[in-house]
């Protein structure tokens, strides 16, 4: 299958493209290489040395055999070169990673906040006009997230996308119906997953788009069958306070004996799957499109879920590592309860890497290996919620 990848150059989107390059599939990566740029911004550094785009691409042909093509530009902001690559290339299957996904880096100042709504919006907006425009009929499959649900279930199972209703009419008839899962976003990062939904939502019913949405959990791990052939192939892995996600971060954190920064009571229930997982999800997705004329096609992208300060308790047994409770930068409940419902990756062959298979390699084979590259100075979370009051 010919695939475009946008933000293939990110920490899933990279390992996505050698996955896919790997089984056969011929892939084309577009990215802007904001995120490199937002690692300048931030002054902070990948755990892991990645290298650059031309080295990791000589790379993967030197050893598979196999070309990924690249193009480097903003998806948000050049609709023209998005739109002729479309028609020229004619891909059957578009995966888009190319968005800001940080909610710590949304939530920095106002002006973090109008550059992640206006990069994740266009860019979502641009490929959907594009492919009308096209006239193709490609299927898109986008990563969007768990926390478009929130992460309260009210002793329910959150569904895959859809919650079953029951009305009454006026004439006191009982009528069903299946409706969009009530958006809750905890942040104006989840806030523009929660209106991709609904851009999706419009061009499947206006368009006949075929859409598949993902909504994933907090990818944990690094590396992936492929990214592990050559360091120079080796995935990113954030640790700092705006981009690193939990779990990596309290690996890391162990690995230099920084104590385990579990905010507020640390009652935060999380969905999380492998980075291994990712990448076999969304061949699965790619392979299994949904019709023209339907609905948006939902999958839940999760394996686990586990209460942050039950990940605090996991990783220093493995490691001795001690446990720091800091103020909880967020706006968030301090206590959740989460159930998802997964069934349909699972259905389709999904056999999870569990957390207690693959925490202690990931603590000695990357965070210790690559511990002298972390600046401790960048490990606290200082972006704020709520803004201190102005006098
Ligand atoms: P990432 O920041 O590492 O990768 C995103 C890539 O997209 C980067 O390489 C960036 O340069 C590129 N990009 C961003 N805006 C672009 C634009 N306008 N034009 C071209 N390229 C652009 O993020 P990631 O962790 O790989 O996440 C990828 C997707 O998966 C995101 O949409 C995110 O919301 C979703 N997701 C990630 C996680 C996670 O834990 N990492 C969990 C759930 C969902
Ligand atoms: N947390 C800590 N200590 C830390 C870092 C985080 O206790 O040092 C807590 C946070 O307060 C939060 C939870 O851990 O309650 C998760 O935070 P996170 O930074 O790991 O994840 P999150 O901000 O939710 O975002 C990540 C990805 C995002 C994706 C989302 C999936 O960055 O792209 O959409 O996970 S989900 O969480 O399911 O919405």
């Amino acid at each position: 299958m010919r695939v475009l990848v946008l933000g293939g150059d990110g920490f899933c989107g990279w390992p996505t493209s050698l996955h896919l390059s790997d089984r056969g599939h011929d892939v084309l990566i577009v990215d802007n290489l904001s995120r490199r740029n937002i690692d300048n911004e931030l002054e902070v550094e990948s755990l892991t040395p990645i290298s650059p785009m031309g080295k990791r691409l000589a790379a993967w042909k030197e050893l598979s055999g196999r070309e990924i093509g690249f193009r480097r530009f903003d998806v948000a902001e050049h609709y023209h070169r998005l739109l002729s690559l479309i028609e020229e290339w004619r891909p059957e299957t578009v995966v888009h990673f190319a968005e800001q996904r940080a909610a710590p880096y949304s939530m920095k100042s106002s002006w973090h906040k109008r550059y992640t709504v206006n990069n994740n919006l266009n860019a979502t907006n641009n490929l959907l006009a594009a492919i009308v425009e096209s006239g193709t009929d490609v299927h898109v499959v986008h990563l969007g997230t768990m926390g478009v649900y929130g992460y309260g279930t009210a002793g329910m199972k959150i569904p895959e996308g859809y919650l079953r209703v029951r009305l009454e009419t006026e004439e006191g008839e009982t009528i069903e119906q299946e409706i969009l899962y009530p958006p809750n976003p905890g942040s104006i990062y989840h806030l523009t997953k929660t209106q991709d939904q609904l851009f999706f939502a419009y061009y499947a019913k206006n368009d006949k788009l075929r859409v598949t949405d993902l909504h994933q959990g907090i990818v944990w791990g690094t590396q992936t069958e492929q990214t592990q052939r050559d360091e120079r192939l080796i995935n990113r892995f954030d640790y700092d306070g705006d981009y690193g996600t939990v779990l990596n971060r309290f690996l890391m954190q162990a690995a230099i004996k920084y104590p385990l920064t579990v905010h507020g009571t640390g009652g935060q229930t999380r969905a999380f799957i492998h980075i291994q997982d990712t990448v076999r999800c969304i061949e699965l997705a790619m392979l299994n499109p949904p019709q023209r004329g339907e609905r948006v096609q939902i999958l839940n992208q999760m394996t686990e879920t586990h209460r942050v300060r039950d990940l605090a308790k996991l990783v220093s047994e493995i490691t001795g590592a001690d446990i720091d409770f800091v103020d909880n930068p967020r706006n968030e409940d301090a206590e959740n309860e989460l159930y998802v419902e997964n069934r349909r990756l699972l259905g389709l062959g999904l056999e999870p890497i569990t957390l207690a298979e693959g925490l202690l390699k990931e603590v000695t084979e990357i965070a210790e290996k690559y511990s002298d590259r972390c600046d401790r100075d960048k490990i606290p979370c200082r972006s704020l919620w709520k803004a201190p009051a102005r006098d």
